[in-house]
């Protein structure tokens, strides 16, 4: 089984950071991709994941509108963090797309700088990251991507994390089905990020995925 470490213990390491080498109101105040702002009883959701797998799209059908750039493309669409604050279920929500951390077609100084202003951008007591994966594109770099993601934010990020499956119409069965049928290592990714995961159809207009999605996300930060 692949150890993914979550002891507090290992911050050190991970502080070293940077890579080497639901009712929705629709109410959005604002999207910004510059200062930390926060108060207490923020919720912070974080899409993370590799170039294409549908974060800003993902971001999108959790905001309710078009607010992140998402498109089919070989290259990478986002290249820079961006916020959009809105009020759901009773709350305050910042939702926090990202360019993929680990793209090399990106810069690496670029990606660091990007590292930094994800971290400073995550600071309420209430954070959640959703991993992005595509259904049925399992990638190497995805395999990785969890143990990168545990060095530059710290260990326990997998305790705060769910992995998001994009392109849920693409399942031939239920999630159960396929994910009792897939690889090794995606199980285990799965088995360790909070125990759970989601599946969005971003294409659909589908309130009810994102209902569902904010009740998981619930169940882990707390109300
Ligand atoms: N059919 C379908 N297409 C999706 C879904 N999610 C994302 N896509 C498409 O996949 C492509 C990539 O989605 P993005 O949201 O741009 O992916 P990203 O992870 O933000 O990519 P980068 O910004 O380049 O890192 C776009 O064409 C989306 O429309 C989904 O659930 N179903
Ligand atoms: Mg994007």
């Amino acid at each position: 089984m692949t150890a993914y470490l979550s002891s507090r213990k290992n911050h050190k390491l991970a502080d070293r950071g940077l890579e080497d080498g639901a009712s929705r109101s629709n109410n959005h105040t604002e999207i910004y991709g510059g200062s930390p702002r926060n108060s207490s009883n923020t919720l912070d959701i974080v899409l993370l994941g590799q170039t294409g797998s549908g974060k800003s799209a993902s971001g999108n059908t959790i905001l309710g509108t078009k607010c992140f750039a998402s498109c089919a493309s070989a290259s990478p669409v986002t290249r820079d963090c961006q916020v959009t604050e809105s009020h759901m279920c009773g709350r305050q929500v910042r939702v926090i797309d990202t360019p993929d951390f680990f793209d090399e077609a990106i810069d690496l100084s670029v990606r660091n700088e990007q590292i930094e202003k994800c971290r400073q951008l995550c600071q309420s007591g209430s954070c959640v990251y959703l991993l992005a994966i595509q259904v049925g594109r399992f990638t190497d770099g995805e395999r990785d991507i969890l143990h990168k993601l545990q060095n530059v934010f710290g260990y326990d990020i997998i305790e705060k994390m769910i992995v998001l499956f994009t392109r849920g119409e693409d399942l031939k069965d239920s999630i159960e089905e396929f994910l009792t049928a897939a690889e090794f290592h995606l199980k285990d990714m799965v088995q360790h990020c909070a125990g759970t995961y989601h599946v969005f159809r971003n294409k659909d207009h589908n309130e009810q995925q994102v209902k569902e999605l904010m009740e998981k996300i619930r169940c882990i930060s707390g109300p």
